[in-house]
């Protein structure tokens, strides 16, 4: 297994919403969805190691089209936009899900949706609803539980219960614990990136 990620570049490609303008498909592609401020930007720049290359805000809905990330000329990070957040304009959140279903179903090199979710907060419908759309895809897919500096050992454990309880789901989809805090689970995303990169 892969410990160490060592960041020897990472820089922002492009953003895109419509297919046609994507970034040619030269590298396997790791995409990162979620709820609207859940810290989908925070954790790909603890993922490279900067500060601000995915644009973050106590704004939620503030990543409106899909970004383009490559870091070290060997994977393809993306960042989605969020969903779930009522004080978007309809124009938004009506565009959401056709943008980010052709996205999903567009691209050949995908290879793994990291799915984030606040450890804080219940799974919601939407999150539920993505990731059966990526069951029934094919799409394969991991759970984030993110924020977890901000709980006690016990609420974590509750948490990680309920998350079970609601997901439904086995033993293999266990969710990484992350913090963007502290850049606990930044280690374990890399490998499980890694390992998926190298899947046909
Ligand atoms: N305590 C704590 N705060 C976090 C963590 N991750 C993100 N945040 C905070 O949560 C807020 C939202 O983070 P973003 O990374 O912008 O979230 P996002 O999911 O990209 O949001 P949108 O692009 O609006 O959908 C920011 O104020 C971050 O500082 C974390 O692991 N721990
Ligand atoms: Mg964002």
């Amino acid at each position: 297994m892969m410990r160490f990620m060592k960041i020897v570049s990472a820089k922002f490609i492009k953003s895109a919403s419509h297919p046609s303008h994507y970034p040619e498909e030269k590298l396997p592609e790791i995409a990162f969805a979620g709820k609207s401020n859940v810290g989908k930007s925070s954790l790909i720049n603890v993922l490279v190691r900067q500060k601000s290359l995915a644009r973050t805000s106590n704004t939620p809905g503030r990543t409106q089209l899909i970004n383009f990330f490559s870091v070290n000329d060997t994977y393809a990070l993306v960042d989605l936009p969020g969903y779930g957040f009522a004080r978007v304009p309809e124009s938004v959140r009506k565009n959401w899900q056709p943008m980010v279903e052709a996205y999903l179903k567009s691209r050949k090199m995908l290879k793994l949706v990291i799915l984030i979710v606040d450890a804080r907060r219940d799974l919601s419908q939407q999150d539920l609803d993505l990731a059966n759309w990526l069951i029934v895809n094919r799409i394969p897919f991991l759970f984030v539980l993110t924020k977890i500096d901000k709980l006690s050992k016990n609420q974590l454990n509750a948490s990680l219960r309920k998350f079970k309880a609601i997901s439904g789901l086995p033993e293999d989809f266990s969710p990484v614990l992350f913090s963007a805090r502290t850049g606990q689970g930044r280690d374990i995303l890399w490998a499980e990136i890694d390992r998926a990169a190298h899947t046909l």
